[in-house]
């Protein structure tokens, strides 16, 4: 198949499509400079993750666990949305979902699986508040599924209160931490951030306990976020678009299978395919933030 029918005939499948899900992976934000996990420049390369992924790792090394996350998480909240998270926010907004979903069953826009904790795919979508309706972002927002959770988010140990943020540092401790020494430096535990924040002045309550917060992201072996909900929408997919994931990491591994055997297609947009893209039913090979534009042609 040409990469010209490829084109057309993803353009009908999405004309067609009475639902479709987006399923992405770090490579969606390569191109915003945030390193994927594996391949010859991933993170897992350099760092053992079942020490820095792994909820036996932090219990083991809260501090360089913490220090890790820290310059990740200011990576991120340096980078921007680029191409292709614009163009898949861009599917929140009703105009374009008339031009190129129009068979679309539900009023809603797709549902949104993102793998990724960069919180990029939010913000990209926060940017169009001056096209959507403060109804119409709130559906977006809620039909955006973070499933290994945020780096903007942290869970307290002792009360389980959710706080997000974008501050910096979380903890003054972790001010001086780079992506050169993170995990070299000696932060005794009580200086890692804490339920209430740096200034905790002893409360026990919800929300400012004083205990030690973790990262709300989703380590190995925990459960990822929103599985029930992207359950029910696998059952009916007729379109499942995957975006820069080396599908290794279940249960989002097995997505592209499930709605295969239930019927429905796959395209996928990714740097180098494996044998297990081959299968899909459109593959586009190349940038993503290049090659989502130009399909859904949004630019
Ligand atoms: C581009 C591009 C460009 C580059 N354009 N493309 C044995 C068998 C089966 C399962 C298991 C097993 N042993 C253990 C398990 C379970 C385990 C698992 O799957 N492990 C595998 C490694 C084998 N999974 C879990 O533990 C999960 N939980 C679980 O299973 O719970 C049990 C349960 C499930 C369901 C119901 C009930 C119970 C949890 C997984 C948590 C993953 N966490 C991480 C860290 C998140 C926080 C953080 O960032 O620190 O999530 S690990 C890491 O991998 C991160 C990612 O989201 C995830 C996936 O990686 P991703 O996105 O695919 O990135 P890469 O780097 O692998 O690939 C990038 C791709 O992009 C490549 O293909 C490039 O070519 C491409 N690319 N640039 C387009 N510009
Ligand atoms: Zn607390």
């Amino acid at each position: 198949m040409s990469a010209e029918s490829d084109l057309q005939s993803f353009r009908n499948a999405l004309a067609n499509a009475k639902s479709v899900v987006v399923l992405a992976g770090a490579g969606l934000s390569a191109g915003s400079g945030i390193p994927t996990y594996r391949g010859q420049n991933g993170l897992w390369k350099t760092q053992d993750e079942q020490k820095v992924a792994t909820p036996e790792g932090f219990k083991e090394n809260p501090s360089k666990v913490w220090q890790w996350y820290h310059w990740r998480r200011d990576m991120c909240l340096q980078a921007q949305p680029n191409a292709a998270h614009r163009a898949i926010a861009a599917l929140a907004v009703p105009s374009v979902r008339g031009r190129l979903l129009p068979s679309l069953k539900s009023e809603k826009p797709p549902l949104f699986v993102t793998q990724n904790f960069d919180g990029l795919s939010l913000r990209a979508l926060e940017d169009l508040s001056d096209t959507l309706s403060p109804a119409e972002m709130n559906i977006a927002r809620e039909r955006l599924i973070e499933m290994h959770g945020s780096a903007f988010k942290t869970i307290c140990l002792q009360c389980k209160h959710v706080n997000f943020t974008y501050d910096r540092p979380l903890s003054p401790a972790l001010a001086n931490v780079t992506r050169e020494n993170a995990g070299e430096l000696d932060i005794p535990v009580d200086q890692l951030p804490r339920c209430g924040g740096p200034n905790w002045k002893g409360s026990n309550r919800y929300g400012r306990c004083g205990g030690l917060l973790r990262p709300a992201v989703v380590w190995f072996g925990e459960v990822p976020d929103g599985l029930g909900e992207i359950a029910r929408e696998l059952n009916w997919t007729e379109l499942l678009i995957v975006v820069g994931t080396s599908s290794l990491v279940y249960p989002a591994a097995g997505f592209a299978k499930t709605v295969k055997d239930r019927g429905g297609k796959v395209a996928i947009f990714t740097l180098e395919p494996t044998e297990s893209d081959r299968n899909a039913d459109f593959l586009f090979v190349g940038p993503c933030e290049k090659t989502l534009p130009n399909a859904l042609g949004i630019s």
